[in-house]
């Protein structure tokens, strides 16, 4: 793989991608909750699973997809109805297999998205978020539904601060996710060379890291790092600057894409 830099997938988009359609089959969008032994408590998360899913399958790819500083695990599905595009792409044979897992990735005993946000423990808490997706949630999901365990079963994305997250948690644990995906990547972000130490390995590892931000994006800087590091170091990406800000029609545009790329 490459690194490219294809803005004209931003005009690939069908029209109606987000809209409901009423002839096709429809997946479910539901919020269960798992104990986090991080945490130490019953936290929330939503869970997308596609149409036809069956227990009695091999086994489905799954997709972490993480929010940003102002949400929780029902801000992707409040503000840009995944499931409406998953089963548009499922209705017309784009998408691979795969169950999508909405965290809250604000890994603290109160984990809504009040007060101040930039909080030094709310911070904390998004660092936190490691462990409990590795250690509480993963084995929660792979230990209640028909899914692969392997790391190229894995795909970790996530908007801003869920980006951020998605290169710290992902890039860091390359022997547990293949696929990343990173849409306007907060501050959080650590620094590129301790995001990526070793940048062979990284090449060798990954089967796609996809790196996208808005051209109007106030954070673009992260992201341009980023980028510069890992072509300096040739580690293959995908380098995806679109049209738009730090906002939902990017970040839809960017599940839309990415999406398709992952679990081929
Ligand atoms: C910051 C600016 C923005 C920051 C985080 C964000 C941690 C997150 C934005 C978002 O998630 O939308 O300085 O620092």
């Amino acid at each position: 793989m490459s690194p490219i830099n294809h803005d004209s997938l931003r005009r690939a988009v069908p029209p109606g991608y987000d809209q409901y359609r009423e002839d096709i089959a429809r997946g479910k969008i539901e919020t269960v909750e798992y104990f986090s032994m991080t945490v130490g408590c019953k936290r929330k998360t939503m869970i997308y699973i596609p149409p036809g899913y069956s227990d009695g399958q091999r086994g489905y790819n799954v997709l972490y997809l993480l929010h940003g500083i102002g949400g929780d695990e029902a801000e992707w599905y409040n503000h840009a109805g995944p499931q409406v595009i998953l089963d548009n792409l499922y209705a017309d044979c784009k998408l691979a297999p795969m169950i999508v897992v909405l965290p809250n990735g604000r890994a603290m005993q109160n984990d809504r998205a009040e007060g101040n946000l930039f909080d030094a423990d709310k911070l904390k808490a998004f660092e936190n978020f490691e462990s409990d997706l590795l250690h509480d949630l993963i084995p929660y999901v792979e230990s209640n539904y028909t899914v692969l365990t392997g790391r190229e079963n894995r795909a970790l994305a996530g908007l801003s601060m869920g980006g951020g997250q998605s290169l710290n948690i992902g890039l860091g644990n390359l022997d547990q996710f293949a696929w990343i995906g990173v849409f306007s990547s907060a501050p959080n972000t650590k620094e590129p060379v301790l995001l990526v130490p070793n940048p062979e390995e990284a090449a060798a590892k990954l089967r796609m890291l996809w790196l996208s931000c808005g051209l109007l994006d106030n954070l673009k800087h992260v992201s341009d790092r980023t980028h510069a590091y890992l072509e300096r170091n040739n580690v293959p990406h995908i380098w995806y600057e679109e049209s738009g800000g730090h906002d939902w029609p990017v970040w839809k545009n960017d599940l839309y894409h990415f999406s398709q790329l992952i679990f081929r």
